[in-house]
């Protein structure tokens, strides 16, 4: 039996301007999260949500909700180091600033038990800007610089325990900014964008990627972006780029990390309800996470009526 499952709500809707993100851990839950998951096998806990810490910081001109940000990462950096030494977290999002916490919070744990973390972000972006770097001053688009331990992040919890660069594997790029695209080129981030997926298929990317992690003896956390999928299918994001994977290439990458049995914590992360159609991105995003948690190709349950 596999460590027991443990959902943790994290509504951060403070990375960016468009709201309502805040409802996607309900979204999750009505579509089923937690049955999906223990229906496989799994010993599953809702352990309800996460809230923020008060923090008392004046507000920036330039970056959207910083106080409220920096506190979302102070609480959900302490859920997850809690998480981890009780089973496998999945953090149900609200926007990607909450990887801030998330995998803060891991990489702490995985320093403190001497084994090295590695981080599999599944993205139409890098989500590579600092605060300085970011012209939109949505913090949505900087937990991958905060958390590989770039400077400018001031205010935010110190990160004396950094994602080695060479350990972060980006996968689904198609909207890289000038100044991310300029940093992540003088670093070993492997970033494969759409096109790479597209010549040499999702299974050699991502394999190459996993077998460096049990080479290693690593951690591994999943952040999955909605926005990695194609609009077509999972239209609830703000944030949508076409162009994205298929429902097969980001099943086959769930099913790939399940076989692997490295996955130590995961995110699911910018689901926007109120941009959904009848719930099908919950539930897309819902079937993936199963899929990642050992539901096969063929096990589909007939589609419920939501
Ligand atoms: N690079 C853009 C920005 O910094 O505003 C877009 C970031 C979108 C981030 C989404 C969550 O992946
Ligand atoms: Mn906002
Ligand atoms: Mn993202
Ligand atoms: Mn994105």
């Amino acid at each position: 039996m596999t460590r027991p499952i443990l959902l943790i709500g994290a509504p951060v809707d403070s990375g960016k301007r468009r709201d309502g993100c805040l409802m996607g851990p309900d979204a999750f839950r009505c579509a089923r999260i937690e049955g999906a998951l223990s229906d496989l096998g799994h010993s599953v806990r809702d352990l309800g949500n996460v809230a923020p810490d008060a923090v008392d910081l004046p507000e920036d001109t330039h970056l959207h909700d910083l106080p409220r940000t920096i506190g979302w990462t102070q609480a959900l950096s302490r859920a997850a180091s809690a998480a981890m030494t009780e089973g496998l977290p999945i953090f149900m999002g609200g926007d990607h600033a909450l990887s801030l916490g998330s995998v803060h919070g891991v990489a702490a744990h995985a320093a403190d038990s001497g084994r090295p973390q590695f981080v599999l972000w599944l993205d139409a972006h890098s989500d590579f800007h600092t605060p300085r770097s970011t012209s939109s001053g949505n913090l949505h688009g900087t937990p991958l610089a905060y958390v590989t331990g770039r400077d400018g992040f001031d205010h935010f919890p110190p990160v004396p325990h950094p994602v080695p660069q060479q350990n972060v594997c980006i996968i689904g790029l198609r909207s890289v900014d000038p100044d991310e695209r300029r940093a992540l080129e003088e670093t070993p981030v492997l970033c494969h964008d759409m096109r790479a997926l597209d010549e040499r298929g999702i299974s050699a990317l991502l394999g190459a990627f996993l077998d460096r992690v049990e080479q290693a003896g690593g951690m591994l956390h999943v952040s999955l972006d909605v926005d990695f999928l194609d609009p077509a299918v999972a239209p609830a994001v703000g944030t949508t780029v076409p162009g994205g994977a298929t429902v097969r290439e980001a099943h086959l990458a769930m099913e790939m990390i399940h076989d692997s049995g490295l996955m130590t914590s995961m995110d699911l992360v910018e689901l926007n309800p109120m941009l959904d159609e009848r719930g099908r991105t919950a539930q897309l995003m819902v079937d993936l996470c199963a899929s990642a948690l050992g539901r096969r190709v063929f096990d589909r349950p007939t589609p419920r009526i939501l």
